[in-house]
């Protein structure tokens, strides 16, 4: 029985960790996490499913960064497909559907399309069969006169069978031997009948250097999520996703609950297509909504009714739980279920994630935090000589209006679908701004290194560790006014301390 007011919602700035004993230090904490029930990351934050805030760049930051992005819906099934398509081709330990040119093309042509795809060469293949025949790159056109480009074949510069080559499913560590052997920039991958499957490229190996922390699939790809309503094509919208091999689908609606919500994310359980991806399901603030998730096969939930910084559901409709306690509860249910809890919105600074996950959450998903980036959609806004970014919730007007487009994709996240006329809109957000912040890179760096501090004050190796160690304490006002700065003008803005 709900007995209404025997307990109270509390949100982040209303607890604090308290210190324990320790002997870990910051820089040898392992962050890893749960993001779903089959998907593990390094980093424990996701990207917001808006669309000032997740597109293909800011997908690809945030996956190489160890973390993964949710690609907004507010846009056509194919855009979005097509998203999905450039994460999963940005870096890759295999490329497997290599650009290819023919013998019988001009160099020029080869030329052309390196240009366009910023790449040093190709692997000729013949027309009909498929079968590799040799390899052109810009060693090869490099004697080849300027007037004499359109003239010349490529058969006739390239570089010819018998090159190396390895078969499909050579791994990444001998792969990379080859190229070191040999002393070659590309390795091409054929199947027994020499049909060119696959490329791997020494520019490959150097961005796995480079981000070791990256979130990837089995075939060495960035992995990447995308967002999907439940109301007209979007089950459609959810096969074409897949088909570009999106690695989890979010249903992705401002009630959870719904029933519209709960038959989707059965729909796509109980189809053997959808059996390879997981599928997240949000967002919810009590027990009963996290188990309705959990009961429908959700893969993990998502939480947050209100948080947001640029939400107004709790104003307009007077609705929504305060985080820490939407958290906590939406654990609760979860517990023993294998099912991981994401803590959506709210979130102003990094103690604001250690805080989440103690509170029961296995990852947290920024907005504001990341919307100032440059990898965000959005220009540059110079207001009074500092930098902005725009930034607004997808339940603002201007993400409801239709204006003009024949249809606005996020209407049925708000249940609003059926509203014939953009004059009819309830918002439950608002449009903004926030301060430029430089790179991905560089917050998420800040972030997680605010989380290793968090760790370091609790004692906590592992998050696991951090669940299970970290203990709250309620404050007051005074207690966080106490928190902040206090009785001093700040004169230089820290990297993680934006007001
Ligand atoms: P924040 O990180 O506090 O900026 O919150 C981001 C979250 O807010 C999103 O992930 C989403 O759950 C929620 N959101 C997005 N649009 C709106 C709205 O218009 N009400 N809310």
């Amino acid at each position: 029985e709900h007995d209404p007011f025997a307990f109270t919602g509390l949100t982040y700035d209303d607890v604090l960790l308290l210190p324990e004993e320790t002997d870990v230090i910051p820089s040898e904490v392992d962050t890893t996490t749960q993001l779903t029930r089959n998907i593990s990351v390094k980093v424990p934050l996701i990207s917001a499913a808006m669309d000032t805030v997740t597109e293909s760049r800011m997908a690809i930051a945030m996956a190489r960064q160890g973390g993964l992005g949710i690609l907004h819906r507010n846009m056509s099934i194919e855009d979005q497909a097509e998203m999905v398509d450039r994460v999963k081709r940005s870096e890759s330990g295999m490329i497997t559907n290599p650009v290819t040119a023919t013998p019988e093309m001009s160099v020029a042509e080869v030329d052309a399309i390196c240009g366009e795809y910023r790449i040093s060469g190709l692997p000729v293949v013949e027309e009909d069969s498929g079968k590799l025949v040799g390899i052109i790159s810009n060693r090869d056109m490099r004697f080849v006169p300027e007037s004499e480009m359109h003239t010349t074949k490529v058969h006739e510069v390239m570089t010819s069978m018998p090159l190396i080559t390895a078969p499909v499913g050579i791994s990444g560590d001998e792969a990379f031997r080859l190229l070191g052997q040999h002393r070659i920039e590309k390795l091409p991958l054929v199947d027994e009948a020499g049909v060119l499957k696959g490329l791997m490229t020494v520019k490959d190996f150097d961005k796995r250097d480079k981000y070791p922390d990256a979130s990837k699939d089995d075939q060495g790809r960035l992995r990447v999520g995308a967002a999907i309503g439940f109301f007209g094509d979007a089950f459609d919208r959810a096969g074409a996703l897949l088909e570009s091999g999106v690695d989890v689908l979010v249903v992705d609606t401002a009630n959870g609950q719904s029933r519209g919500e709960i038959e989707m994310i059965k729909r796509l359980k109980g189809d053997p297509a959808f059996a390879g991806i997981d599928v997240i399901g949000g967002n919810i603030a009590t027990f009963g909504g996290a188990k309705a998730l959990i009961d429908a096969g959700a893969d993990a939930v998502k939480v947050g009714v209100g948080p947001g910084s640029i939400c107004t559901t709790r104003v307009v409709a007077g609705v929504g739980v305060p985080q820490i306690t939407a958290i906590y509860e939406a654990a609760k249910a979860a517990r023993g279920t294998g099912v991981p809890i994401i803590a959506d919105g709210g979130l102003q600074f990094s103690g604001d994630i250690a805080k989440a996950l103690v509170a029961g959450a296995n990852s947290v998903m920024l907005g504001s935090l990341l919307a100032g980036t440059d990898e965000a959609p959005g220009d540059l806004i110079f207001v009074n000589g500092k930098q902005f970014k725009s930034y607004r919730g997808m339940g603002s007007l201007g993400a409801l209006q239709t204006r003009g487009k024949k249809t606005s994709y996020s209407r049925d996240r708000y249940f609003q679908a059926d509203v014939p006329a953009d004059d009819d809109l309830i918002a439950e957000g608002i449009e903004g701004k926030v301060q430029y912040r430089g790179t991905v890179r560089q917050n998420v760096f800040q972030l997680t290194g605010g989380l290793h501090q968090s760790m370091f004050y609790v004692g906590a190796r592992t998050v696991p560790e951090l669940q299970s160690r970290g203990r709250f304490v309620r404050i007051t006002p005074a207690g966080l006014k106490e928190s902040h700065p206090h009785d001093v003008q700040m004169v230089v803005e820290a990297p993680n301390y934006k007001r």
